[in-house]
């Protein structure tokens, strides 16, 4: 149900608000003591995710579309059941939670005074015919000081199946050529670029060109950007993730997305929290299986 009136008489809370973007397309716009923030209910999207007086930490095409089937460019996609291409090209990249509508279950304020916002979205005719799975998805959206996503996926089969996934958070950042990624010294990583071929990262991450690197990253480390246009540092933790994913487009390749804004490569970053190709996740049946992320800008030094 996508009808603003039941949305707002249903789920309406303090500083919160409906809007639709295009007809029978919710979006939840949030204010509270913290930030601001914008979730669609289209993929359960993340749209935007502002600190109050900080300049917003996730970055979001103003070219991007709002229809039904097709993911929103920016914020933070969600991939699953697959990350990146699948073997059937007739079948989209990064799986089909993102080009859909979810559930709404519930907007609440916990004890933090953050806003909580948890959608579900389980599989369907048109899911099993794609992937004859039979799954309940359930994201949590934490929007406080710091804005955290928590994507759990349930196997409701009698059989096990394995997921890759990602939860593909697009930073907003002054200069991509001022940005300088830490935290994946001395970790392998997969080369898109250069027909995946592993390599091992030394020192931190500067960008000059498209990158497209998927990092075997284990345990719940932090990945700090230093976004010295913004005179800021912006983390991203992580955990029920064996990979991280950094991915800047450069100029070519954003200028063939039409939904990509002119020059948008210049103020973003992907750091996606994921488990891809190298260790897909199997959940066995009755189980379940948490991806998550957490994104925050680091307090100054006094
Ligand atoms: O996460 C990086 C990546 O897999 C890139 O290879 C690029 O395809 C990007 O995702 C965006 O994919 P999309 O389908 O959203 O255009």
């Amino acid at each position: 149900m996508n009808d603003l009136l039941y949305l707002q008489d249903t789920f309406g809370i303090s500083g919160v608000e409906f809007k639709e973007l295009a007809p029978c397309y919710p979006v939840i716009y949030i204010v509270n003591g913290f930030s601001d923030a914008c979730i669609a209910l289209h993929g359960a999207h993340v749209m935007s995710f502002t600190p109050k007086s900080h300049e917003p930490l996730l970055w979001l095409s103003d070219a991007a579309i709002y229809r039904e089937g097709k993911a929103i460019r920016g914020g933070i996609p969600i991939c699953w059941p697959w990350f990146g291409d699948h073997p059937d090209n007739c079948l989209p990249a990064h799986g089909f939670a993102r080009n859909q509508f979810w559930q709404l279950v519930s907007i609440v304020e916990n004890i933090e005074k953050e806003t909580v916002v948890t959608l579900t979205l389980s599989d369907s005719e048109m899911s099993r015919a794609i992937w004859p799975h039979k799954f309940t998805l359930e994201v949590t959206i934490a929007v406080g000081k710091s804005l955290s996503v928590s994507l759990k996926t349930v196997n409701k089969d009698e059989k096990p199946f394995s997921i890759t996934s990602a939860l593909h958070s697009y930073l907003n950042v002054g200069d991509i050529q001022k940005t300088e990624v830490f935290g994946l010294a001395n970790v392998f990583y997969r080369d898109k670029l250069s027909n995946d071929q592993v390599f091992m990262q030394t020192g931190s991450l500067h960008f000059d060109r498209e990158l497209d690197r998927i990092y075997g990253h284990s345990g719940d480390d932090e990945i700090r950007v230093s976004d010295s246009t913004n005179t800021r540092e912006i983390v991203v933790g992580k955990s029920g993730s064996q990979s991280t994913v950094i991915w800047n487009p450069w100029i070519d390749k954003s200028s063939k997305m039409t939904d990509f804004e002119e020059g948008g490569y210049r103020h973003m970053l992907c750091v996606e929290a994921a488990n891809t190709c190298d260790c897909n996740i199997v959940v066995e049946p009755g189980e379940s299986h948490t991806l998550a992320t957490i994104i925050s800008e680091a307090d100054k030094a006094l």
